[in-house]
């Protein structure tokens, strides 16, 4: 079980109201406490942080933010002797436009070997005032942006399927992937167990750029007909990634792989490219029976093919919060508590984000002035972004920053969460924390457990039943009724269970 921390949230040890790598290393027994076997940690290399360090100054470093190199030295050795592994994000696709190589790209002119490491080109239309294509940007707005060059002038026009302060890298200059090469030596030297590769199904950029078809494509989507991702040529890059991970066999990366045809997924997870890739399936789905089941299936179905090993989360640092998701309030809460257990019954990884063990909510009235995801801006004010399922953990006490800081939260913490504090829910056995807690403790224990097999099991409508290998049965009600469980002995669920009836919205796992 991995679980991801979004290091700006997480724990702050230096009171600027950042999280930081000192923060985490304080809280490493927290996370002993909860069971995980591994942490990713979003990034924390240098970076100016135009998108929470998605966009990378320099990738063999680590920002002052967090705490520089000595900072996460520190966590590596202590979640080593605490027994968990450590895997931190990288970014192929871009850079930061305040990367060395990009300055020396602007600065060097058309046609220059600086300017081959991204892409380049000229406008079109007199003048060349049009961008070179009709590609949008992930966060709004074109994918291009015209330089000014050295003598003063508008001039050529650069892409970056994110911010444009993420100039996207050119992967068919042998540079680019050398020096990631070097990038990847550079951490798993330093004893980094792995990586999550950001924006894995990117990279590779299709012959000649051609427009895309669908270029009103809402902002944070993709499909995939989108040229913008999954060209074939990312397989090569992949493949080539995975020899340098050949050479530390004890590590692993796992790709962020927005890509829905289960065939083409596994492609990403072949016995020569990445060991694990996220299925974003189970997040994406609502509470609905017969959508999870569909999830479940394709999620199992696209690894099976090539072998490799599923992959589920509810969550991340990118999607709304699976409390709101599931309707908010109590009711978010029970289903999130359902989910939470049939996610954790299911073979393979699972990872689980930062606060989805403390049942946190989404926050979607943050003060306009607070925002900080690029969308909101790109957007021209029309989307709100990513920022609401951002907002800092609360480990303890009863007023906003719940010891998050010593300083002011850069974002602000909503006073509820008071109930919802780490300190609170290490008390209360009914508490989300504490749920989890079991749940992860009897996955990794229990026998019941093992084997990769999954079968469906007869079930009532409206239900949903499947057993493991090793013999668990997990059994999710999503009707509004209770309903009766099949014979077994109840090893948990994620409501206390009378007379054998499993409340609505709930799950059992029994033995
Ligand atoms: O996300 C890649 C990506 O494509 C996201 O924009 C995704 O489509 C969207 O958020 C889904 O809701 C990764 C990181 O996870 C994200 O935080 C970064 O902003 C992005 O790459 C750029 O590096």
């Amino acid at each position: 079980m991995f679980y991801q921390v979004y290091p700006r949230s997480f724990a702050d040890s230096d009171g600027d109201g950042v999280g930081d790598l000192g923060g985490l290393r304080e809280k490493l027994g927290y996370l002993e406490l909860l069971g995980i076997d591994a942490l990713w940690i979003c990034p924390v290399m240098r970076s100016p942080m135009a998108d929470g360090g998605y966009d990378v100054s320099d990738p063999r470093d680590i920002d002052p933010l967090f705490g520089g190199l000595a900072a996460l030295d520190e966590v590596v050795a202590e979640a080593h002797d605490r027994g968990m592994r450590v895997t931190m994000d990288l970014v192929p696709n871009h850079t930061s436009e305040r990367h060395p190589w990009f300055a020396a790209a602007l600065a060097s002119g058309p046609g220059s070997a600086q300017r081959a490491r991204y892409h380049f080109r000229d406008g079109r239309g007199p003048g060349g005032v049009e961008p070179p294509n009709n590609w949008r940007s992930v966060f709004g707005g074109p994918a291009w942006t015209r330089v000014v060059e050295a003598d003063g002038v508008p001039g050529q026009w650069y892409l970056h399927i994110f911010a444009p302060e993420q100039p996207d890298l050119n992967w068919e200059n042998p540079e680019v992937a050398a020096d990631f090469e070097r990038t990847m030596r550079f951490w798993l030297d330093r004893g980094i167990d792995g990586f999550r590769i950001d924006v894995a199904h990117g990279m590779a950029k299709p012959e000649g750029l051609p427009d895309m078809a669908n270029s009103d494509t809402g902002m944070l989507v993709h499909d995939d007909d989108d040229p913008r991702f999954n060209n074939p040529g990312v397989h090569e890059i992949h493949r080539r990634l995975r020899k340098v991970m050949d050479d530390y066999p004890r590590a692993v990366a796992i790709g962020e792989v927005w890509v829905d045809d289960d065939t083409r997924f596994g492609e990403y997870v072949r016995p020569d490219e990445l060991h694990l890739a996220f299925n974003f399936r189970l997040a994406e789905t609502p509470f609905h029976p017969d959508r999870i089941r569909d999830a479940v299936d394709h999620s199992l179905g696209a690894v099976a093919a090539v072998g490799a090993s599923p992959t589920w989360t509810l969550s991340n640092h990118d999607i709304e919060r699976e409390v709101t998701r599931y309707g908010g309030g109590a009711l978010g809460q029970a289903r999130a508590r359902a989910m939470a257990l049939l996610e954790l019954a299911l073979p393979g990884a699972v990872f689980v984000y930062n606060g989805a063990e403390l049942g946190l909510p989404n926050v979607d009235d943050l003060p306009e002035n607070a925002l900080r995801d690029p969308v909101w801006e790109r957007s021209g004010h029309t989307q709100r972004g990513r920022d609401g399922c951002r907002v800092p953990l609360p480990w303890e006490g009863n007023r906003p920053p719940f010891s998050f800081t010593a300083g002011a939260p850069w974002l602000p913490m909503p006073a509820e969460w008071a109930q919802l504090t780490v300190e609170t829910q290490l008390e209360r056995l009914d508490s989300m924390l504490s749920l989890y807690r079991m749940a992860i403790e009897l996955r990794s224990t229990r026998p019941e457990f093992g084997g990769t097999g999954f079968q469906w099991f007869g079930s009532p409508p409206g239900c949903l039943a499947f057993r493991r290998d090793g013999g668990l049965l997990c059994v999710l009600n999503a009707t509004d009724s209770p309903i009766l469980l099949p014979a077994g002995e109840v090893l948990l669920s994620s409501v206390p269970i009378a007379a054998r009836k499993l409340p609505a919205n709930s799950t059992a796992w029994l033995v």
